[in-house]
């Protein structure tokens, strides 16, 4: 398998974990976003969003969007299961999942933040939009896994919702927000920073970063 990503994106992030979970060898071919290599002709060939990441499967197949990405590998390689068997705590993790991939990160990428920076936001405006947006996110987050049993976001084992959580919080510091307001987010990321899977899958260990 070959994973075109970026070290420092959260989205090729959560597949980087979710590969080193199931215990899956990739190529790792990064692409420097900030020199918008996202965008080069060969690239928007495999994925026509210009995002990060892509999958190449063995067998040639493309998968973009990670969290597509994710249940693919899921559905193929089902050992660790990423999800409860359960279908109601399935769609739980699903749902805190997708609050953070689908409904935070998207709006606080660098594609929204380069387009607020041209339509003339001054950059201290732009920070605090991303930081707004992961604020809202996590203190979501947080109240959807109050009453969930420890350590990791749904129980005692990572599912799909600690591979979002993690790149997440790294993404809120980034931008300067106060994660200590999220102690049960905290309490997932230290279980998930302990494994190996999550360690190396971290932006600093991977062969691009900077
Ligand atoms: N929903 C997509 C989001 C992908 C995404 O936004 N990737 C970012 C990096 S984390 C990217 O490629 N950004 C390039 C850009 O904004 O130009 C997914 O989950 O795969």
């Amino acid at each position: 398998m070959k994973l075109h990503g970026y070290f420092r994106s959260s989205a090729s992030y959560r597949v980087r974990i979710a590969l080193n979970l199931k215990g899956l060898r990739a190529e790792h071919l990064p692409h420097h976003l900030r020199k918008g290599e996202q965008c080069a002709p060969a690239y928007l060939a495999l994925n026509p969003q210009g995002f990060v990441p892509t999958l190449e499967s063995d067998a040639g197949d493309i998968l973009t969007q990670s969290l597509a990405i994710i249940e693919w590998l899921e559905e193929t390689h089902p050992t660790p299961p990423l999800l409860p068997k359960d279908p109601l705590r399935r769609a739980k993790v699903r749902a805190f999942s997708m609050a953070l991939a689908c409904d935070t990160h998207p709006v606080q990428n660098l594609k929204v933040l380069a387009r607020l920076r041209q339509l003339g936001l001054p950059e201290e405006a732009v920070t605090e939009w991303a930081a707004w947006a992961n604020r809202e996110g996590l203190t979501a987050s947080e109240k959807l896994v109050a009453g969930e049993a420890g350590p990791f976001c749904f129980g005692a084992a990572p599912t799909m919702a600690d591979l979002c959580l993690v790149p997440q919080l790294a993404n809120a510091r980034r931008f300067g927000v106060d994660v200590s307001a999220f102690p049960r987010l905290l309490q997932a990321e230290a279980a998930a920073k302990a494994l190996p899977a999550f360690a190396d899958a971290a932006p600093e260990r991977q062969i691009d970063a900077e």
